[in-house]
């Protein structure tokens, strides 16, 4: 089963959207695999962000991310990769879509609160930096059957 990863950032961690990120993800049908409230290294922030370290924003935004604490989380389903980004909403919360997570809450492409990978082999990359193999849960939901025909 397709997983991937996805980090609610500093922002929307202190403006108390935690919980309502989960909702959508959960009302979509996503199942929760893992999940942890933490605090980011700089050198988790590096690692993480590596593809853009040449960039001009690279170093504003590790110093976001070390910030104040983020929730890391692992979420599983068929073709969760794409669909996580679809819940989320285009990297710039101004010309995200209204009904994405970013274009309901958010203004700043610096404050766009929350990450999600953008491949498969991202999203194995991403889950292997954050989580540990054994911080994953695997089971099945009840209502599976209620979610695929
Ligand atoms: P993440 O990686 O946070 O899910 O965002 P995206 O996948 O949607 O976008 P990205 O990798 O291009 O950017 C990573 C991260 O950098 C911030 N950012 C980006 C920024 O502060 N200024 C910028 O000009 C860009 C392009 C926002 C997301």
């Amino acid at each position: 089963m397709e997983r991937t990863f996805v980090m609610i950032k500093p922002d929307g961690v202190q403006r108390g959207l935690v919980g309502e990120v989960i909702r959508r993800f959960e009302a979509k049908g996503f199942t929760l695999t893992g999940l942890k409230l933490m605090s980011v290294s700089q050198e988790l922030a590096e690692q993480h962000y590596d593809v853009h370290k040449e960039k001009p924003f690279f170093k504003g935004l590790v110093d976001f991310i070390t910030s104040s604490p983020v929730v890391a989380m692992v979420w599983e389903g068929d073709g969760v990769v794409a669909g996580a980004r679809k819940v989320i909403g285009a990297t710039n919360p101004l010309t995200a879509e209204p009904g994405t997570i970013r274009g309901d809450f958010g203004l700043n492409i610096g404050r766009n609160l929350i990450h999600g990978s953008d491949a498969v082999e991202t999203a194995s990359r991403e889950i292997s930096l954050w989580f540990s193999e054994k911080e994953l849960v695997t089971w099945k939901p009840t209502m599976m059957p209620w979610l695929h025909e």
